[in-house]
C-alpha cells in the first residue's frame, strides 16, 4: 500500500540535500575553506547513509507530475524572479532555512508509527543542529570574506618599542602612503590607556585608505577602536575563545612555527597564519628561526592565507613571496629606516605589488 508520507519524506529529503550541496559550494569554491566544505560534507554523507536503505522506496512513491504544488511554485518563482538581486549572504541563510525546514519536516514525520521502522527520527534532530552550527561558521567566514581578501601584499607592524617614541600615527600615514595594505599595532609593554588614542588614530587613518588594521594581542582594543582583527600567538587566550568573543565579522590572525601548530591554527578559525621567524631577527628576541622551507611546507599543508614573517628585508622579500605567502609583515625593515614611505615603497616594489 503507497504511504503517502514517503512522498514528503522524498521531497524534503531532496530540498536538504539539494540545500546542503549549495552551501558546500560556496564554503569550497567560494571561500577555498577545506574545514567547512568538509563540514558539510558529512552532513551530506550522514543524510544520504541515514535514508539509503529508503531508495527505492522513496522513488517509487515519487509522482512529481502530479504534484498540486508544483504550479504554485513556479508562480512564486516568477515573482521572486522579480525582486532584487540576493546577495551571498541571503543565498546562504534561504538555503540553510530549507535544508533545515526540510530536516524538521522529516524528523516530525519520522516519529509516526508507519514511518519509525525506516526511520529514525533522533538523526535527523541532530542532523538539523549540527546545520546551525555550519550555518554559523559560514555565514561568519563570508562576512569576513572582503576582509581576508584585502590580507595581501605589505603588512607592517608598528611596534611602539621599536618606534621609541616617533609618532606612530604619522608612520603609519607614511605606511599607507607607501603602499603598506595591513597595519598591525604592537605594543608589549605600554598601557592600554596609553595605546586607545594611538589606536584611534590608526584605525581612522586605515580606513579612509582601505588598509586593513590588526591590533597585537588585545581583543579589548579591537572592539574599542572597531578595528578591523586581532593577532594572537601561541601563548595568548585559545582561537575558539577568541573567535567566540570577536564579532563574526573581525579577522583573526594565529603566529605559528610548525606544521601542526598552522593545521591546528586553521581549524580552529584563523582567517591567516603568520609563519616565522623565517629568517634569523633581532627585533623579538626568542624567535625560532623556520626557514622557508618550513614556509613551503606549511603551504602545502593548509589553504588559509600565509603572512611570512621574521628577518625578512628587500634583499630576501623574493624568497618568501616565492614559497607562497601571500602577505609579508616586518618591522625593521620599514621602521629602522627614517625614510618610511621610501623603504615601504621598495619592498612592495620588490613584492610586485606596486
Ligand atoms: N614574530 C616572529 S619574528 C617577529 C615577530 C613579531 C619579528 C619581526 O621583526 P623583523 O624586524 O621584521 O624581523
Ligand atoms: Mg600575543
Amino acid at each position: 500500500m503507497p504511504l503517502q508520507e514517503l512522498r514528503i519524506v522524498d521531497a524534503n529529503l531532496n530540498r536538504a540535500s539539494e540545500g546542503l550541496r549549495l552551501l558546500e559550494d560556496i564554503a569550497r569554491y567560494i571561500l577555498d575553506d577545506s574545514t567547512l566544505t568538509q563540514q558539510f560534507k558529512n552532513l551530506r554523507h550522514n543524510l544520504a547513509e541515514e535514508t539509503k536503505l529508503l531508495g527505492i522506496k522513496l522513488l517509487s512513491h515519487r509522482n512529481a507530475e502530479h504534484d498540486v504544488g508544483a504550479s504554485i511554485a513556479s508562480a512564486g518563482y516568477e515573482q521572486a524572479s522579480k525582486q532584487p538581486q540576493r546577495d551571498l549572504p541571503s543565498v546562504i541563510t534561504a538555503n540553510a532555512k530549507r535544508a533545515e525546514e526540510s530536516l524538521r519536516t522529516i524528523e516530525e514525520l519520522a516519529k509516526l508509527p508507519q514511518i519509525s521502522p525506516m526511520l529514525h527520527s533522533n538523526k535527523f534532530e541532530q542532523l538539523r543542529f549540527s546545520l546551525y552550527t555550519v550555518e554559523q561558521q559560514l555565514m561568519s567566514r563570508v562576512l569576513r570574506q572582503d576582509k581576508i581578501k584585502r590580507l595581501t601584499g605589505l603588512y607592517v607592524i608598528l611596534d611602539r618599542q621599536i618606534l621609541a617614541g616617533r609618532n606612530e600615527p604619522e608612520i603609519a600615514k607614511q605606511v599607507i602612503q607607501g603602499g603598506g595594505k595591513v597595519i598591525q599595532l604592537r605594543d608589549k609593554q605600554g598601557s592600554k590607556a596609553e595605546l586607545l588614542p594611538i589606536a584611534q588614530k590608526i584605525k581612522d587613518l586605515c580606513s579612509k585608505s582601505d588598509t586593513l588594521f590588526i591590533i597585537n594581542d588585545y581583543l579589548d582594543l579591537v572592539l574599542a577602536v572597531d578595528a578591523d582583527g586581532l593577532h594572537i600567538g601561541q601563548r595568548d587566550l585559545p582561537l575558539p575563545i577568541i573567535r567566540r568573543e570577536l564579532p563574526v565579522d573581525k579577522v583573526v590572525g594565529c603566529s605559528v612555527n610548525t606544521v601542526s601548530q598552522a593545521v591546528k591554527a586553521q581549524n580552529e578559525g584563523a582567517d591567516y597564519i603568520a609563519v616565522g621567524s623565517i629568517f634569523p631577527t633581532t627585533t623579538k628576541r626568542d624567535a625560532t628561526v623556520v626557514g622557508v622551507d618550513r614556509l613551503k611546507q606549511i603551504r602545502q599543508a593548509v589553504t588559509s592565507p600565509l603572512v611570512a614573517i621574521g628577518g625578512i628585508n628587500e634583499n630576501n622579500i623574493s624568497q618568501v613571496t616565492a614559497a607562497g605567502a601571500s602577505s609579508v609583515a616586518v618591522i625593521s625593515a620599514v621602521l629602522s629606516k627614517e625614510d618610511i614611505k621610501g623603504a615601504t615603497k621598495i619592498l612592495v616594489e620588490k613584492m610586485g605589488m606596486s
